[in-house]
This record gives structure tokens, sequence and C-alpha cells, in this order.
């Protein structure tokens, strides 16, 4: 059973963390809007959603994946680079709990989620302003007894790792080559976004389905020419707190349900 994890939008989301954008107005209820159809779409996906409830005093809250690296056996909680971001961990923690043995990056490590896209065993952690060298190190020592290898990826001008390229396929790996070293990714077939939409490279692969955010049809195109199936939501509002489409569930498979599933 394929589970997504999801938190509702904090009312203070427009004081988030900003790092390559300049402040916009959000339209806060459109963004709910956005993220409810986000959340539809997951559940058309056969999803079995868990949502909790929006935190009051956490503006980039609704931004779950960075809480967590969630592998087979074990679920890693972050230490988000941002400070104004740990209060978020917690709470995940207790609803993976159930699912997975946990273990923890802890001070002076910070490493996001976001950073972190996993391929078969090797776990490709982007050199980002979030994650730093203790956190790299201690990912490595956490996952190496579940048979995993972390292999760091240099990248610049994004946010995340996830920023800049997601997985879209089983060896396949959408990319924006200005900003990640595509040669880190050695096992992977690269397709790259189309140079007009930068921005395009965060897709979130669910099953055999690819959900990107509309704003992209160039490289929805380049992805069709490839028979990746696509589904779009609207993510205009979240975009603007820096915020893509992975960025919004944490996607894991567990055999049992427990209590907090719908
Ligand atoms: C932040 O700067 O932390 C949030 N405003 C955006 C986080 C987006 N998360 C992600 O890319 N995984």
């Amino acid at each position: 059973m394929l589970f997504a994890l999801l938190r509702e939008i904090s009312p203070c989301l427009d004081q988030c963390e900003l790092t390559h954008l300049d402040r916009q107005p959000i339209d806060i209820d459109l963004a709910r809007e956005h993220h409810q159809a986000y959340r539809d779409t997951l559940s058309k996906l056969s999803c079995q959603i868990i949502e909790l409830p929006a935190e009051e005093t956490l503006p980039d809250s609704v931004f779950v994946e960075d809480t967590a690296i969630v592998l087979e056996d074990v679920a890693i909680m972050t230490r988000p680079g941002a400070e104004s971001r740990r209060g978020e961990i917690q709470s995940i923690e207790e609803v993976l709990a159930p699912y997975r043995e946990i273990q923890r990056i802890v001070f002076p490590a910070t490493l996001d989620g976001g950073d972190a896209i996993v391929h078969d065993r090797t776990i490709y952690i982007g050199r980002s302003s979030r994650s730093n060298e203790d956190g790299f190190i201690q990912l490595a020592a956490l996952v190496a007894p579940y048979g995993y290898s972390v292999k760091v990826v240099t990248m610049t001008g994004c946010l995340h790792l996830k920023t800049g390229c997601s997985i879209v396929g089983p060896d396949q790996l959408l990319i924006n080559r200005n900003w990640v070293d595509g040669e880190a990714f050695d096992d992977l077939e690269l397709i790259d976004v189309h140079s007009e939409e930068p921005d395009a490279a965060n897709a979130l692969l669910v099953g055999e389905t690819v959900i990107q955010a509309r704003e992209f049809p160039r490289t929805r195109e380049i992805l069709q020419q490839q028979d990746i199936n696509i589904v779009t939501v609207n993510n205009s509002e979240l975009a603007k707190a820096e915020g893509g489409v992975t960025c919004c569930s944490i996607i894991f498979e567990a055999d049992w349900k427990p209590r907090l599933v719908e």
C-alpha cells in the first residue's frame, strides 16, 4: 500500500523562508485550493492520504518532504538547515514511527529532505545551503547498516537538489544541468528541462505517473515524447514560497493501515 503524508497549509505561510525569490503576496485561500487538488491527485493515484492539521506558527510546515527521508526499513528524521523549520520534525516522526524504525540527524548536522534523491540503494544528496558536511557524514553512517550509500552532488543556483532534478521513471532523471551536476548520476538517464523553463525539474513520480506543475508545458512535452504519463496540478501560490510538487508530501510504502488513516 502506498501512503502520502501531507500537512495542511499554515495560516502564516506568507512568513516563509525565501532564499532565491523575492517576497510576493501569497493568496492563502487559493494555495489551500491547490493543495486540496494535489491531495485529490495523490488519492486518485491510489495513495492512502494521511493529512496532519495546519501548524499555526510554522510557516513552511506544509513542505513536509524536508522533515524526513523514508527508506524501505527506516525513516531518517532530518535537522533542517533553516532554524525556523526545526519545530516541524517531531509531529512527522510521530506519524512515521508506527511504520518505520526511526533514526535522527542531530546537531551540528543539518539536512533537508528536499536535498535527498533515493534511487535503488543510492541516496544522492545536494550540497545546498541547507545541508552541511556533518549532515552527509551522519546520514551515510545511519543508512550504511541498511545497505544504502550516500553520494554528494554539486549544485548551485537553486534551493534544494530536488528543485534542480527529480526522478521521473525507473531510471530517468529530469534535470536542469545549469543548477545540478548531471555527471553525479551515472546510473540514470538524464532528461533536460526545456531551456525556457529552468524551474521545471521538480516533478513527483507516484507509481508510473508523474505529477508536474502546470506552468511548464514545454518540459511536459519533452516528457510526453518519452512516453511518460503526466498529470498536472496548479502550484502558482506555493511556488512563491519556493515549494514545488515534491515538497508537499512524503510518499512511502507500508503494509498496514494505522488508526490515523482516513
Ligand atoms: C523553505 O525555504 O524552506 C521553504 N520556503 C520552501 C521549502 C521547499 N521544500 C523543498 O524544496 N523540498
